[in-house]
């Protein structure tokens, strides 16, 4: 399968990220991507090509037009107050405090258009951001045009990312804004399947009221394990979309046994709800030895979850998004992509 890569992401490196209230260095860093690129050619997977580049037409279907424009002009402002290091919120409009007026400053928009400080803006990043939709995209594209499957490697990912926030690394919701072109370029019914270790609060909440995208996810319970407040079992879906939403929650420890009968059971709702399509959210967080996580996969498991995603017989985009043991990253991420394809 075709790779979609592009050079942008490596302007988006920031210093340092919060974690366990210390200062570290930031765990989604560009050598990650790089990593997986050298795994995607040391298999001889396919080409590895440059996307064409999108306009937000596409974007601008599933986040605010606002948050966008936002995205796009958050850096300059940040360094126009001086600053030169990684812009991150601070300060957010969560219960009795006011969310119905746009801020002006930076430093409040930082904190009306996130979710957490976990997605920090550097001078390469918007770059990085519009590579990494461009990736999407292109690769929706080969997939649509009758490709069996085809691999996006963004960065910086997500899943994480809502209709009008950033955070968890995030910015713009690759793979839903791919879902949703897949849906107005011929596709009647679109699965999202989320495999990342982390709830993708993001998909959920863009597609919540949806019953034409189904969107599967298999995660850290939220009650112990980022992003928290989204990911519980009880969250099927409303109006339209009830029943087109099913979230996994699974406990810190969780091996492949219990976490394949999640992935088979979710497989099960994406062949139930016939999907034309099939958007795989490829995180490889759940990685034994990931240094956030705490799930319990091996890199022999990874080929496996590529193998069930390829008996469901559909049209299939992977969508890269978190996975942060590097120096595994490329065995397991491109691991599931051979799976997928039989080898
Ligand atoms: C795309 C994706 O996987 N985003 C994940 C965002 C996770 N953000 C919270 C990170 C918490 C890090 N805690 C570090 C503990 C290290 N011992
Ligand atoms: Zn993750």
């Amino acid at each position: 399968m075709k790779t979609f890569y592009s050079e942008a992401h490596r302007g988006h490196a920031g210093h340092f990220e919060l974690a366990g209230g210390r200062l570290v260095p930031c765990f989604e860093k560009p050598v990650r991507a790089e990593y997986v690129r050298a795994r995607v050619e040391e298999v001889g997977l396919g080409p590895v090509l440059a996307p064409k580049s999108w306009s937000l037409d596409a974007a601008a279907r599933v986040h605010d037009a606002g948050y966008l424009d936002f995205l796009g002009r958050a850096w300059d402002m940040w360094a126009a107050e001086g600053n030169h290091t990684t812009a991150l919120a601070m300060t957010w409009p969560v219960r009795g405090l006011r969310n119905d007026i746009v801020p002006t400053s930076i430093e409040a928009m930082l904190g009306y258009y996130s979710m957490d400080a976990g997605a920090g803006f550097m001078p390469g990043t918007y770059a990085a951001i519009r590579g990494s939709l461009d990736c999407a995209l292109t690769a929706a594209e080969c997939v649509a045009g009758g490709e069996a499957a085809a691999f996006a490697l963004c960065r910086p990912p997500g899943h994480h990312a809502g209709s009008a926030f950033m955070g968890g690394y995030c910015f713009i919701n690759n793979a839903s804004v791919a879902a949703q072109w897949l849906r107005d370029n011929g596709a009647a019914r679109v699965a999202i399947l989320d495999v990342d270790y982390h709830h993708g609060n993001g998909t959920q909440e863009i597609f919540y009221a949806r019953g034409d995208v189904l969107v599967c996810n298999i995660h850290g319970d939220p009650n112990t394990e980022y992003p928290f407040f989204l990911g519980h079992v009880d969250e099927t879906g409303t109006g339209a979309g009830e029943g087109a939403n099913a979230n996994y929650p699974l406990p810190f420890g969780t091996d492949f046994e219990s976490w394949g009968a999640a992935l088979d059971h979710a497989c099960g709702r994406i062949e139930a709800f016939g999907a034309d399509v099939v958007v795989v959210s490829l995180g490889v967080d759940t990685f034994e030895r990931d240094p956030i996580s705490h799930f319990k996969l091996t890199s022999a498991d990874y080929p496996k979850i590529g193998a069930r995603i390829a008996k469901l017989g559909r049209p299939t985009l992977f969508v890269f998004e978190g996975g942060y043991a590097v120096d595994e990253i490329g065995i397991n991420a491109v691991g599931v992509l051979t799976g997928f394809e039989g080898r």
